[in-house]
């Protein structure tokens, strides 16, 4: 039942483009309304018609403790009291500094922002500045926020809706990204050949999760390590979703490959609205105040946000033990589907992310990813939800685990995914 949901979905109609502030949340790709929620704590969600869910979208990633951690909500009821923001330097944004420097020792220099397109815009002005060169290389089916020169083949929301690229975004602003294709060297080689002096930076997720989740191939990383290094130009990882997710110190540390800056979003904030950006002292002085390239942003490092950024970051700290929790019931769901499914999906597996695709190929880049067959994708959806399950609104999004998510929680959307996947496939 999802009456409430339905009557707020044409209020919001009525003052939000499609009712939502982000479009994926407008289930567009799965053919139902989408349940408004009212409340989460722990594994679990409530939307407002009082419908109680065992939630796999974590808030696309921060709720990597579960929802409302009560250590985090009473530090964070606790700051409120002292104030929401000053626009003056603050504490906790040296604390959330220096935390980021100790868990992600690549990043020992730090810049706050309030979302992870405003941390890989930024950290790509930077590339730009420091390298006094333009083009920048990105890969299809990746996506790093919406800002303009980025819109080009982007994955995530403009995959689900079939934009490929945003309208609004004048051809000047995208003639300096240069597309290639995830996991594919020779397309990353002929780029740098022919643009050998030209190529700022290299943006990649480390582990794509925006056209689903598409896994590094064996030593592409180290590639990429080797083949920006050769030319010159910087490589940014774009750990806003793999950040503090994939292990305490991200993919960088999951791969132990190191990059020349990082960009973080998600987890830092423990779900209230922070990105970060950063890499070695030599790249980051390039930022203003020190140096030439500006950046700057009212709510930076505001005093609400970097609480619960490291009220999130010293609980992981303190118990690193739940990487591997979180990937032992991550492995039981991705075989879950194998097995019901056999070859008529495809699962892509990463730490605590997880992908099923409804197709019989090997999903290893953008195109093979929209191979799935979406209907099925969406008649999935509606099973698990149905069921209580609440999975992400799209093919080309990822599945979240938390370390709120119990074992018989586990084992329950075990059940469901196995009934569903026999009478979809
Ligand atoms: P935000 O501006 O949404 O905080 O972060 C942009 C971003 C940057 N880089 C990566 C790798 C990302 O995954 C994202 C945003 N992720 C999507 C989920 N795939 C956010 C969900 C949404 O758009 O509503």
């Amino acid at each position: 039942m999802d009456t409430k949901s339905k009557e707020l979905f044409e209020a919001a109609k009525r003052h939000i483009p499609g009712g939502v502030n982000s479009p994926v949340r407008a289930y567009g790709s799965v053919g139902r309304a989408p349940r408004f929620i009212a409340s989460a704590h722990g594994s679990r969600i409530v939307d407002v018609d009082g419908n109680e869910m065992i939630d796999y979208v974590c808030s696309w990633g921060p709720g990597i403790l579960g929802h409302a951690h009560p250590q985090v909500i009473a530090q964070v009821q606790k700051a409120c009291g002292d104030g929401l923001s000053f626009g003056a330097p603050t504490e906790k944004e040296v604390r959330l500094a220096e935390l980021i420097a100790e868990l992600v020792p690549s990043m020992e220099v730090s810049r706050l922002v309030s979302s992870g397109t405003e941390a890989v815009m930024s950290a790509i002005r930077v590339a730009r500045g420091f390298t006094k060169r333009d083009k920048i290389l990105k890969f299809k089916g990746c996506y790093h926020g919406h800002s303009d020169g980025l819109l080009v083949k982007a994955g995530s929301g403009a995959l689900t809706t079939s934009v490929p690229d945003s309208a609004g975004v004048p051809a000047d602003y995208t003639k300096n990204t240069l597309v290639a294709r995830y996991n594919d060297r020779a397309s990353v080689e002929a780029l740098f050949e022919s643009n050998p002096q030209e190529i700022a930076a290299v943006v990649v997720e480390p582990v794509a999760a925006n056209m689903g989740v598409v896994l590094p191939a064996p030593g592409f990383l180290e590639f990429l390590r080797e083949i920006t290094k050769k030319y010159g130009a910087l490589l940014i990882f774009d750990e806003v979703i793999t950040g503090f997710r994939l292990a305490l110190g991200g993919a960088q540390e999951y791969y132990h490959v190191t990059p020349d800056m990082t960009t973080l979003g998600k987890i830092v904030g423990g779900g209230m609205p922070i990105g970060a950006y950063g890499g070695r002292r030599e790249i980051m002085e390039m930022v203003s105040p020190v140096g030439p390239v500006y950046q700057a942003g009212t709510l930076s490092g505001n005093p609400i946000a970097t609480t619960a950024g490291i009220g999130t970051l010293e609980i992981l700290k303190a118990d690193p033990g739940i990487y591997r929790r979180l990937e032992k019931k991550a492995g039981q769901i991705a075989e879950t589907a194998r097995r019901a499914a056999g070859s008529r999906v495809w699962v892509n597996q990463a730490g605590s992310l997880i992908s099923i695709f409804f197709t019989s190929e090997k999903v290893t880049d953008y195109e093979t990813a929209l191979s799935s067959n979406t209907a099925k994708y969406a008649r999935y959806f509606g099973l698990l939800l149905d069921q209580g399950i609440y999975t992400a609104p799209s093919q080309f999004e990822a599945m979240f685990l938390s370390d709120a998510h119990t074992q018989e929680e586990v084992e329950r959307t075990c059940q469901v995914i196995e009934s569903a996947l026999a009478e979809v496939c």
